[in-house]
């Protein structure tokens, strides 16, 4: 079971008051979450949380954005990893603004620590005002959907080489998400991967979710993303 949120709590007759102390967490979560969404759009900002497994290519994606977005919008990105500031200096690299937060150990962000991100964001970080704030957070496809962080929006992403069968396997991340991202399509021919696949299984699981492809390798798929992102700031 994850230590802190609790998610696995199949056998409910065993232990029904460890049920309740995950309901009163999460409550204490969103109630936080609330005030982080209200924080953010009084920076002039919409949030996206990034959730993805390891290695589907969330930071990837943000240095593309980066290179891409240069005179359409301003970002900043709170990053979010068990250990080390790899992905926050690797997005500062391409003059973007960001923090990283550490968990020590737990597998998602939760609201609470994106709270202290704001406020060393606004401290510390950010000197010209910005449109997005992206929460790239752990890579986990499995505890981060059931944190609210106060995002406006929540991006689930799909690599290639995962499989389409992962919207089925893991429906929470796809539920409660807005835009589903297949990435990595330069690998398409080298993986058993189907764009058909996957995005029934979304569907399935969240009718109104949207689904959009790209390489942030190749460049392939980009100009949607990006102008998904445009038509959130219009
Ligand atoms: N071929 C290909 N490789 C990619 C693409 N995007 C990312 N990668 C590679 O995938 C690996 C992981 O990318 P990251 O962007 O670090 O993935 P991440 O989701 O941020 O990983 P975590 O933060 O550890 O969860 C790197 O080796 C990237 O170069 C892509 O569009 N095509
Ligand atoms: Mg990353």
């Amino acid at each position: 079971m994850c230590d802190t949120c609790g998610c696995q709590t199949n056998n409910q007759n065993s232990d029904t008051r460890l049920i309740d102390i995950n309901k009163s967490l999460l409550e204490a979560n969103n109630a936080i979450a609330s005030k982080n969404r209200e924080h953010i759009e009084k920076m002039g900002a919409v949030a996206i949380n990034l959730i993805s497994s390891p290695g589907a290519g969330k930071t990837t994606l943000l240095e593309k954005t980066a290179d891409m977005a240069t005179n359409l919008f301003h970002f900043c990105v709170i990053e979010g990893d068990i250990e080390t500031e790899r992905d926050a200096e690797r997005i500062r690299a391409k003059g973007i603004p960001a923090i990283q937060l550490t968990t020590g150990g737990a597998c998602h962000l939760d609201a609470p620590l994106v709270h202290k991100g704001l406020h060393k964001l606004e401290d510390e970080i950010s000197t010209t005002p910005f449109q997005i704030l992206f929460i790239e957070n752990v890579g986990n496809l499995v505890c981060p959907a059931a944190f609210d962080l106060g995002e406006h929006k929540r991006v689930v992403m799909v690599s290639v080489p995962e499989g389409s069968d992962k919207p089925a396997k893991y429906p929470r991340a796809f539920l409660g998400s807005d835009l589903f991202l297949i990435t990595k399509i330069d690998l398409l021919d080298y993986f058993d991967f189907s764009i058909e696949e996957a995005t029934e299984c979304a569907k399935r699981i969240n009718p109104k979710i949207r689904v959009m492809s790209v390489s942030a390798k190749t460049g392939q798929g980009m100009d949607k993303w990006i102008a998904y992102l445009q038509n959130l700031i219009d």
